[in-house]
């Protein structure tokens, strides 16, 4: 391959968003706190290294509850459960730590808020993943999962008066402009949230990937292969023209992907540690990437607190 002067932009912002913070903190504290194992409830976040490092520490990742014994600390990941997850872990008397983010618990709050009012939800998400299970597992039923316009024609609500619009935090937010547009066509008395569900993270870390994605020929996104944030990354600057790969660490940066670019994008998911993301810099570098440029972009300060109990 050429050796030709590689440059890396970073993107900003990128990486770790306020709940991945709150949420892995969650489980470090709880391991000092009341001692290995803690036991946690799905991924904490979707990242292979940030959950092979919990699990060195003595942290166990569990997917059904009956895997968790007597007596135990359990940890819900930041993505949240179901009601019927959360009474379960309630009635086997589990000490409990929430680590759901709290942009995801507004909207079960919503959800439930809206519920006692007789409304019937459309929801646009990804089918499986934790998040849209958590969300649409407030209720019992009267939450409609729509993936894509198509779905929209043939979701089937028992009546169109109260309906309310919500939807996964991570979403690619022009996917889901459009979604919703269609879901307003069909459904004119829609209610909508105040202020979008998807969260502010995912927005900031596509828009830095929409600004990137002109200035170079090439985007690689640190990110676990179950991340929905993290996809939608790749996916974006690939819609935007740019080959764009994921990649869980800095050995999985194929030599090919660079070859004759000068300009080699780089960011990272809301789960992704910047450890890594240094480590792909490194990999570059011995590539024949030289200099390292940042990105202007917006200045997060969010910073959610920890639950009682776990505070200093
Ligand atoms: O992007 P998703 O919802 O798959 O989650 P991830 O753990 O990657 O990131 C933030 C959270 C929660
Ligand atoms: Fe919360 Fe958004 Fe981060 Fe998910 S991506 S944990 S909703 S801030």
């Amino acid at each position: 391959m050429t050796t030709a002067a590689k440059q890396v932009i970073l993107a900003e912002p990128r990486g770790f968003c306020a709940g991945v913070d709150r949420a892995i903190e969650i489980v470090e504290r709880a391991l000092a706190k009341f001692g290995a194992p803690i036991y946690v409830r799905h991924e904490i976040v979707h990242n292979t290294y940030v959950v092979n490092d919990l699990k060195a520490k003595g942290a166990i990742f569990i997917e059904d509850l009956d895997q968790v014994p007597a007596g135990a600390t359990l940890v819900f990941s930041a993505h949240g459960v179901s009601k019927a997850v959360q009474d379960e872990a309630r009635r086997r008397g589990f000490d409990i730590f929430d680590a759901t983010c709290p942009l995801v618990s507004k909207v079960h709050m919503e959800v439930a808020k809206l519920a006692r009012d007789g409304y019937e939800f459309i929801m646009i998400g990804h089918k499986g993943h934790p998040e849209v299970e958590g969300t649409m597992g407030q209720l019992d039923h009267g939450i409609h999962l729509v993936e894509d316009v198509a779905d929209v024609a043939r979701v089937q609500p028992a009546q169109t008066e109260r309906l309310a619009l919500v939807t996964q935090t991570t979403l690619s937010v022009d996917d889901a402009a459009e979604i919703s547009a269609a879901v307003r066509q069909r459904f004119p008395l829609i209610r909508e949230p105040k202020q979008q569900d998807i969260c502010y993270a995912t927005q900031n870390r596509q828009d830095a990937v929409k600004v990137m994605s002109r200035q170079v020929e090439v985007v690689i996104v640190v990110g676990s292969p179950t991340s929905s944030n993290s996809n939608r990354l790749a996916e974006l600057a690939r819609k935007l023209g740019v080959p764009s790969y994921m990649v869980d660490s800095a050995d999985e940066v194929q030599p090919g992907w660079l070859e004759g670019k000068s300009r080699i994008g780089l960011t990272a998911g809301a789960s992704a540690p910047e450890l890594l993301v240094t480590q792909v810099i490194d990999r570059i570098r011995s590539l024949g990437g030289v200099a390292v440029q940042r990105m202007d972009g917006v200045r997060e300060t969010v910073k959610f607190p920890l639950p009682k109990g776990l505070k200093i």
